[in-house]
């Protein structure tokens, strides 16, 4: 067996129960086998084994008191999975299905995406199966503050950075922020995606969505094509999907799917992004309501997304949403692209028959690479106590893209599989940590 399947083969009889862990890992060191089973130096140093074993997965209980005064217990996560290149940095995702299998898929991930930004941050994630859904914000900001009075004694700036995710967004930022400022007496950059008033970046909001939006553009130039005139599916009603699907829109596509939690609507002449806006950012509503706005569209409780005919496919809900017959149904119908904002979307069938159909696709860990990179920017911003402009800081983020693309593309044609962007970035960021790692020794 190669050195790289005996990882794998090891991570499975080591860590049973942990599927989307099993599959993340499963992905990625595949990918690598060109450079890890060439060269004997990976295996002398253990880096693979290394790399898979998180520096430490913390766990611990979140009680907080709900509005009818009973107490509620959730569970809490910090998975800090590797600091070899920057201090560990991911976000926080609160959702009930939360468990260590999705923590840990999430933190590993997070170590080649944040490589690939060439910034200096390491990979962790976090988060808790707490479902922020129906809660007040008193509710809200009682978990929040119970969630930081155990996760500060394990951050900080130049420790572990943590920012959004799932269910986290400007208003969980801030209470923690607070939570952590007066535990710890300390105002520093210790969470990214923070408010504008007190240390956040301009265009954070904005850069997981617009960020990938620019990789796919990129990938696009490839084939001599671009956004404009496209039709576009996007999954999720988030953050990502909101700022990709106007960006896309910006660019001249028509974008004509969002989806949540309970269902997807269908808007054949282009979603009305300022329907959304409010809807899912200031009522913190559900779709069905955007009939109320546009009564030509149309509200969907059952089927997917994918079963409608478009040139470009978005991703941008959650793990695992597009399996091999939501492949099949957007080949069909004639994708050509396929841009995952979201982590790990697909499922690895999913992604060998877009590939074997010679669509373009571009990897979670590079496409959504955006949101991170911008963060880190935010920390660089808060190091120098300054703040720059929007243009700046998203000139920059279009920048990263361009060279996180560059670097994916690259790497995939010095391994033999060019246009594969899969493998590309999976080894373009998996060599800088590897070098780090050993160059720091064999006790890290
Ligand atoms: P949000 O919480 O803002 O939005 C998530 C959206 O996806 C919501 O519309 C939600 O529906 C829907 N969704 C979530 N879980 C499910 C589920 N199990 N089934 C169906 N729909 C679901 O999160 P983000 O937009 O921040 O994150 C979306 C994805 O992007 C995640 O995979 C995240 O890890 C990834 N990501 C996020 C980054 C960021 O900067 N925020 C950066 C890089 C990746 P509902 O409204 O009903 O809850
Ligand atoms: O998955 C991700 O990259 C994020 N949720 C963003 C993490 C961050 O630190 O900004």
């Amino acid at each position: 067996m190669k050195y790289s399947e005996r990882v794998i083969q090891s991570v499975i009889d080591k860590n049973p129960g942990q599927p989307e862990f099993h599959q993340a890992v499963k992905e990625v060191l595949t990918s690598l086998s060109p450079v890890v089973d060439a060269d004997p130096v990976y295996e002398k140093n253990a880096v693979l084994e290394r790399l898979v074993e998180p520096d430490r997965q913390i766990m611990f209980k979140v009680p907080w008191l709900d509005d009818k005064g009973n107490i509620q217990v959730n569970r809490g996560f910090r998975v800090q999975f590797n600091n070899a290149i920057g201090p560990y940095k991911g976000g926080l995702r609160l959702h009930p299905s939360v468990n260590l299998s999705i923590m840990k898929f999430l933190g590993f991930e997070q170590i080649f995406k944040n490589s690939l930004t060439t910034l200096p941050i390491g990979g962790a994630k976090g988060g808790s199966d707490f479902d922020p859904k129906g809660k007040s914000d008193n509710e809200i900001f009682k978990f929040c503050v119970s969630f930081m009075t155990e996760l500060h004694k394990y951050i900080g700036a130049d420790v572990d950075v943590p920012a959004g995710d799932i269910g986290v967004g400007a208003r969980e930022i801030g209470y923690l922020y607070g939570a952590y400022k007066r535990m710890t007496g300390k105002y520093e950059g210790v969470l990214t995606g923070k408010g504008l008033s007190y240390g956040g970046s301009l265009a954070r909001k904005e850069a997981t969505g617009y960020g990938l939006v620019y990789f796919v553009t990129e990938m696009l130039k490839t084939a001599g094509s671009s956004f404009a005139g496209k039709t576009v599916a996007v999954s999720g009603a988030g953050n990502v999907a909101i700022y990709a699907a106007e960006k896309a829109t910006a660019l001249g596509a028509k974008v004509v799917t969002m989806s949540d939690s309970t269902g997807w609507i269908y808007d054949k002449d282009g979603v009305d992004l300022k329907a959304i806006h409010e809807i899912k950012e200031v009522k913190r509503g559900r779709l069905a309501e955007y009939k109320n706005y546009r009564p030509s569209s149309e509200y969907h409780t059952s089927g997917k997304v994918w079963q409608v005919k478009v040139d470009i496919a978005l991703p941008c809900a959650t793990q695992n949403e597009l399996d091999l017959s939501d492949a099949k149904t957007l080949v069909s119908n004639g994708v050509m692209a396929v841009g995952e904002g979201a982590n790990m979307p697909s499922y690895p069938d999913a992604i060998d028959y877009f590939i074997s159909k010679g669509v373009l696709f571009a990897p979670a860990k590079a496409a959504n690479a955006g949101g991170v990179a911008t963060s880190a920017l935010e920390m660089s911003q808060n190091s120098q106590r300054l703040s720059w402009t929007f243009e700046e800081v998203d000139e920059k983020l279009h920048a990263i893209m361009i060279s996180i693309f560059n670097q994916a593309s690259s790497a995939a044609e010095k391994a033999g599989a060019k246009g594969n962007l899969v493998v590309g970035a999976n080894i373009a960021g998996f060599l800088k940590v590897a070098d780090a790692m050993i160059a720091q020794g064999p006790q890290y």
